[in-house]
Order: structure tokens, then sequence, then C-alpha cells
């Protein structure tokens, strides 16, 4: 088996358990090899500490059998490379997010240059026949950097955001190049079938590609696979989470807390792709229009704290802020308030006891790559009396969960409102069928199945 080497750009440590599924899924692939994990520290070197532009210092540290390849950013790179283009440009015109996008021209340069620091830091760690997995928009031209170094390496890429319709990412002015380095990768992996054919329309026509079969694209003088490969959680890890103190702990808090009322949970990054402001303004009309629910649905908001160093996410914490306070206002009761709303990250291990807890789960982002919360909330609900999923149709979750949750469109205010007066009043035995029918899915597409399939894909030989 070769060795596996996956690239990001932060590396988490797979020990801890807050860093999550993805990198416990990872983690079980780089230790079936022996593998390495290269990608920032998440430190930033100011400049009077002498960081300099596109230059690091390695750290290389081991983890069970795992090696980590970590560098520090300087202050410039991580303005330019990760604030200015990855979550300035990417991040929301990949969200379909023009009106935030930021275009501006130093943050490409920035972003090219940790590019090509990457590949010159990495270049050496690697071993001819190693396997290369790089993840996500930071780095897109990664591969293309290795390549001009001389790598041969089977490398593969996969997306965790959305890929927008053509016309859209023709609005970033380096959209040709983007799109010419994933060429550089001899397999693409997306998050569902509809990014998919993004891909293909745009390779296309903007690209002249030949698609030579219906996976294979040919363009630039080299040929690259593109597949949907849907990210799952990791089932059991999470039902051995909800079976633990805290969770539990957890759970019979809200259920004491909360014995009379009806509780509907949100957890999220507090990110404008979330569709926070549209969620709770569909709850606002909830009450409004259906006045049963007074004195007794309450909505807990989990919004942990996200790149607070770009200005969209201050306006979107301001205007989330304003709306519950509005809602409390307008609705609370000496014993009741509408809306908590909690602007801090909750321990991992408490998750499951709160998604239990919960009558309701809303996941209604306007644009997500899958979503995890969303399958999350199915592994931790009682099958024998489980909580409704209502999900958002713009996330990547909804091709194949859309069937058995409740699918709203987040633009829609009362069509939302509407959905979460079915989910909170729907009767047991439809409760039970639609949560059978989505536990099975998240088990069957779980995360190990994700990991698998993709390093399968990649190391098999190519299509004649
Ligand atoms: C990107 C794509 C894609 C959230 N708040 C807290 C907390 N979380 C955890 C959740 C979940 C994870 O963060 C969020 O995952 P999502 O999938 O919902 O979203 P992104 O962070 O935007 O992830 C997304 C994903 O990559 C994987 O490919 O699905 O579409 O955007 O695990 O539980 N965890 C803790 N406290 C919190 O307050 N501990």
């Amino acid at each position: 088996m070769p060795r596996l080497v996956v690239v990001s750009n932060r590396v988490a440590d797979p020990r801890r358990t807050a860093a999550g599924g993805l990198a416990v899924a990872l983690a079980e692939a780089l230790n079936q090899s022996g593998g390495l994990w290269f990608g920032t520290s998440g430190a930033v070197t100011e400049r009077d500490a002498g960081g300099t532009p596109g230059e690091a210092a390695l750290q290389v540290q081991r983890a069970g059998d795992v090696t980590l390849a970590t560098v520090d950013l300087s202050r410039d790179d991580h303005d330019a490379y990760y604030l200015g283009y990855s979550n300035g440009v990417l991040w929301p015109v990949f969200h379909y997010r023009l009106d935030l996008a930021d275009f501006d021209a130093g943050s490409i340069e920035g972003y090219r240059r940790v590019n090509r620091m990457f590949a010159r830091k990495l270049m050496p760690l690697l071993r001819p026949d190693d396997v290369v997995w790089v993840h996500d928009y930071h780095l897109i031209p990664l591969a293309a950097e290795l390549r001009a170094m001389g790598s041969t390496h089977r490398i593969g890429f996969f997306l965790h955001i959305p890929l927008p319709p053509p016309l859209i990412l023709a609005a970033i002015p380096q959209h040709e190049w983007l799109m010419r380095s994933l060429f550089a990768h001899d397999l693409l992996g997306f998050q569902a079938q509809a990014d998919v054919e993004h891909f293909a329309r745009y390779v296309r026509n903007e690209g002249r590609a030949e698609q030579r079969r219906d996976d294979l694209f040919h363009a630039f003088g080299r040929s690259v696979r593109a597949r949907a490969f849907p990210i799952g959680i990791d089932v059991d890890e999470f039902e051995s989470l909800l079976a633990g103190r805290d969770a539990q702990d957890t759970l019979a808090t809200m259920r004491e807390q909360y014995a009379k009322r009806q509780l509907l949970v949100g957890v999220d990054r507090l990110d404008y792709s979330k569709g926070l402001p549209q969620r709770v303004r569909a709850f606002q009309r909830l009450l409004e229009r259906y006045p049963e629910n007074r004195n007794s649905a309450t909505l807990i908001q989990v919004a942990s704290p996200s790149r607070e160093d770009v200005h969209a996410y201050a306006d979107i914490r301001r205007e989330l802020e304003g709306l519950c306070g509005a809602i409390n206002g307008e609705y609370g009761e000496l014993d009741w308030m509408p809306v908590r709303y909690i602007h801090r990250t909750v321990a991992r291990r408490r998750l499951p006891g709160l998604y239990r807890a919960a009558r309701v789960g809303l996941v209604t982002p306007l644009r997500d790559g899958m979503n995890l919360v969303a399958k999350e909330f199915v592994a931790a609900q009682d099958p024998a009396d489980p909580g409704v999923l209502v999900l958002s149709r713009f996330a990547g979750a909804a091709e194949r969960l859309g069937e058995h949750a409740l699918l709203v469109n987040p633009y829609d205010t009362q069509g939302t409102a509407d959905a979460i007066q079915h989910a909170l009043r729907m009767p047991i035995d439809e409760r039970r069928a639609r949560h059978a029918r989505l536990l099975a899915q998240i088990r069957t597409h779980d995360v190990h199945r994700w990991q698998r399939e993709f390093l399968q894909t990649l190391t098999e030989d190519p299509p004649a």
C-alpha cells in the first residue's frame, strides 16, 4: 500500500476529540499507511517577530504512526492567502455571494505565494510512490506547483464547499487559472452531483475540454477524473459520544429545563452561508402565525465564532444579535425566552446531548457543500421518539437526505415557518419512518466510505 500524504490548510491533531469526524477519518486513512499530514499550524508570526512573506520554518512531530508537518504563516501571508483570497474571494463566490467578494489584487499574489511555498516545503518530504490528497479551496493551485517542480505523484483534490455554475465562477478574475490548475490533479472529488455538473459545464464551454467518459475530462494537455464523493460522519463515533457523560448530562439538563416546551436546535459556525438571520426570521413568523407555539417552542441557536477578522462576519453577527433581541423583546415572558443565542463554541462532547433533546433540527443554509450538522442531528436521535430534520434544499446534504427530511427554501420565510410547524406537529409514526430512512442513509454513506472510495478511485489504474 502506498504511503498517503494529506495536505490541508490546517493540520488537526487527530488525537483530540475536538478535532471532529473529518480529522478522525483522515487520521484513520493515514494510520493505515503510516502517512504524513502537511499544512499550517494555525500560528501566525508577526512582522516584528521575523515573519517574512513566502517563508516559513517547517516543524515535524509524530502523532502515533502519523507524521504531522506544519508551517507557521507570516502575518502578510495569513492576511493575503487566508483572509484575503481564500475567505474574501473564493469562499463567498463559491457560495454564490458575489456581493460579498473583495477582489483585491494584493490577495491573489499572497495566495500564489503561499501555495508555492507549500509545494517547496512539501516536495522534499515526498517519496516517489506517495499518493497525495489535497483538501479544499485554499490549495487549488498546489498540485500545479508540485508538477512544476517535477512531481509525478498521484494527486487527488477534494473540494469541501460547492462549485458554483460557470457564470458565477467567471466573476473571479483568475477563474481560468484556477480551473486550469485543477487539471494538475488525477482525481477531483466534489460533494454533490450538482457540483460535478458545474465543473463539467465550465470545462466544456470555457476550457474546451473533451469529455471522454462520464467522469473523464481532457484539457490543457492532461486528463482528470471528476466525481461526487459525498462526505459523511463517523456514526459510531458520534453514538459513543452520545453515550458519554457530558452528552448525557447535557441531555438531562435540557430535558429538565424544557420539560413542558418544544426545543428547536441549530448548530453552525457563524457564517453568512448558513442562513442564520433567515432561520430566525422563519422562527419569528412561526410565533406570529401559529400562536399556539408561544410560551412553548424555544430555539437554541449555537453560532460558534468563525473568521472574525473578515468584515462580512462582523456584519452577520450584528444582524443576528439584533434579530434575536427583537424576538425576545416582542414575545418573551418572565419565564420563557423564545430564542437562546449562544455565540460560543460548545464542547463537541456535549453536542449529541443537545441534538437529542431537540424535537426539530434546523439546518437551513443558503448554500452549503454538504453540511455535517444535518447528519449529526440524525445520528443523535432516539429511534423510538426521534426529532425531525428541517433541511435546506441548498445544502449538498439535500441530494441524498432531501426525500425524508422536511426540505425548505430558506429564502421563503413563510414556507420555512410552515415546515417548522409541520415538524412540531408530526405524528410519531411518521417521525420514526423518516428517521429510520435518514439513519440508514447516513450509515451507508459515512465518512469511512467517503475516504475509502476517494482513495480507491485515486489509486486504481486510470481508465483507458
Ligand atoms: C465545510 C463545508 C462540509 C459547529 N459549531 C460547533 C461545532 N460545530 C461543528 C459541527 C460540525 C462542523 O462543526 C460543521 O460542519 P459543517 O459541515 O456543517 O460546515 P463547515 O464548517 O462549513 O464545513 C461543509 C464540511 O466542510 C465537510 O466537508 O460539510 O459544507 O462548508 O461537525 O458539529 N463543534 C463544536 N462546537 C460548536 O459550537 N464542538
